[in-house]
């Protein structure tokens, strides 16, 4: 008998980009990475989106998944607006390769997803 670990942790992101307060260019894209493989079929632009602070609508982007980085970069399709403030959010939607949901907050209850904002220059 043999014996092997299964995976029971979620995983979280563990660096996100742009963040902050400090205006950024308009072509900038946006990076997440996360803290163990991820199944790349579960990033995608329903678990990583881009919005406007205070609006649902998504801005429409390219998204690619390096596995070897575990790395995900947004690539908006147009200059986004200028001195508009922006949010990102990685959903729980997305789930690690043993098909673990994201959980941001492991020490509270439940799956929580990973938002930032940022805001670009005037
Ligand atoms: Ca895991
Ligand atoms: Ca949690």
């Amino acid at each position: 008998m043999g014996s092997f670990e299964v995976d029971t942790t979620a995983p979280r992101v563990s660096a996100a980009t742009p963040i902050g307060t400090t205006p950024i260019g308009r072509g900038t894209n946006v990076a997440a990475t996360f803290s163990e493989a991820m199944d790349a079929a579960t990033i995608n632009r329903t678990t990583f989106e881009l919005t406007k602070a205070g609006s649902t609508k998504t801005v429409g982007a390219a998204l690619a998944y390096d596995a070897a980085s575990r790395k995900a970069v947004l690539d908006p399709n147009n200059s986004l607006a200028a001195g508009t403030r922006y949010k990102a959010v990685v959903t729980t939607g997305a789930e690690d390769v043993a098909g673990n949901a994201l959980d941001q907050k492991p020490t509270k209850a439940g799956n929580q997803q990973k938002t930032w904002t940022f805001t670009t220059k005037g």
